[in-house]
């Protein structure tokens, strides 16, 4: 591809660990006054000044305040997939924006459950028909991408999308182990293309002449506590238990939510990659620079203003994962996906371990880079799959493994 008349070619990808180069991350257990962390309760106010980092360099401000909702139950379904599951259709309404789509949320409740169920929560890329065969759950008729699949019109779904991403959310198999799923279309918050905004909720919040203004990761992580806002309202949900997952850049919104939002119990972060479990200072796979040239949407404007001296970002990736400590984290890595930088999530999760430490727990503990599908490490997981970028069952295979151990 030839870059555009003007402008500069871009610099090619760096796939050799030999020039990764040599970098120093800064510290989260040093707080910005220079005092070292010892206790949780000092974490607590360093956690604070870590948010505000990320709000005011990467992610931009989620804005603070509460915003009443509606949660209209459209439809149930108390014999769903062959009597496996309640399903219930949900939307998600913003009784002062009415100019705003809602969130439509798709929720299968296991039929087997005797008490209220733990969930895994995740945004999914097409719409909820794609996450499923089944022939009754409407088509979205918002925005979506023409690129996925292929099989949308003017960026409108049509039939041909239905269960187009299914073998990324294998309902059947998390509803038998016990596990309630819930999910959304990441558009319904805001559409994912540059002037997606002006039909989201970042058209009625937020601030565009800041900086530090908020971008589409963090209108999707503010999607998921909006989405936990309804569940708490779910007697068949166990609330406390909800485990907000997301694949690659709804992977890092799943981290941002679940950095900011403590009443999700677990993360899990599958293929995040850059501006997500990834460190930005390692020169491999994608880049700072790169990312914020191709989607300067998905942050707030100042991230921007890095993209060619990362060593000067306040933060690096690893602090984003130290903020849902003392909580279970998954980070899972494809080989055949060195965009995201496997090494780099990896070792994004070791220097998370001080933090894991103050409350006593092993995060992912002495280990080194593992081999392929091997998993290591404790109160924080990790994984670098054979295979390329995806949701496979082996990703889902370790992660209710996790589940069991650590969130049920
Ligand atoms: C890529 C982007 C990645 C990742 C990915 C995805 O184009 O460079 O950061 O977010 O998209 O979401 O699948």
């Amino acid at each position: 591809l030839q870059p555009a008349l003007g402008q500069a070619p871009e610099p090619p990808a760096n796939y050799d660990e030999a020039k990764v180069g040599t970098f120093t991350l800064p510290d989260p257990l040093v707080s910005k006054a220079g005092k070292r962390i010892t206790t949780p309760a000092d974490w607590q106010k360093r956690r604070t000044e870590l948010l505000q980092l990320f709000a005011d360099n990467v992610y931009g401000q989620t804005p603070a305040q509460a915003v009443k909702l509606r949660f209209q139950v459209s439809n149930v379904d108390q014999a769903a997939l062959n009597g496996l599951a309640t399903r219930k259709q949900i939307s998600i309404f913003f009784t002062d924006y009415p100019q705003l789509p809602p969130i439509d949320v798709l929720l299968y409740i296991p039929k087997s459950a005797q008490k209220p169920a733990p969930v895994f929560l995740g945004l999914n890329f097409c719409g909820n028909h794609c996450v499923t065969t089944e022939a009754d759950i409407p088509l979205s008729t918002r925005w979506v991408s023409n690129v996925i699949g292929n099989v949308s019109v003017n960026n409108r779904a049509t039939e041909k999308a239905r269960g187009l991403q299914a073998t990324r959310w294998p309902i059947e198999t998390v509803l038998k182990r016990g596990y309630a799923l819930a999910t959304a279309y990441y558009g319904d918050i805001e559409p994912d293309y540059p002037q997606g905004w002006h039909t989201g909720i970042r058209s009625v919040l937020g601030d565009t002449t800041k900086a530090s203004n908020w971008g589409a990761i963090g209108a999707w992580a503010w999607g998921l506590s909006r989405i936990m806002d309804y569940l708490q309202t779910d007697p068949a949900i166990d609330s406390k238990r909800v485990m907000v997952m997301g694949h690659s850049r709804i992977g890092k919104a799943s981290l941002w939510a679940g950095a900011q939002d403590t009443r999700f119990a677990a993360v899990i972060s599958n293929e995040s990659g850059e501006g997500g479990a990834a460190l930005a200072r390692r020169w491999y796979g994608e880049t700072l620079e790169r990312i914020s040239t191709h989607f300067p949407h998905w942050f707030c404007p100042r991230y921007t203003t890095y993209s060619k001296r990362v060593a000067e970002l306040p933060v690096d990736q690893h602090e984003l994962l130290a903020l849902i400590a003392p909580r279970p984290l998954y980070i899972a890595s494809a080989d055949g996906d060195q965009w995201s930088d496997p090494r780099g999530e990896f070792l994004s999760g070791v220097e998370a371990e001080g933090v894991y430490r103050l409350y006593g727990k092993t995060g992912l503990g002495p280990v080194r880079f593992p081999g392929l599908n091997e998993p290591v490490g404790q109160t924080v997981r990790y994984h670098n799959r054979s295979g390329k970028h995806d949701v496979t069952d082996y990703d889902w295979a370790q992660y209710l493994r996790f589940a069991d151990e650590l969130v049920r």
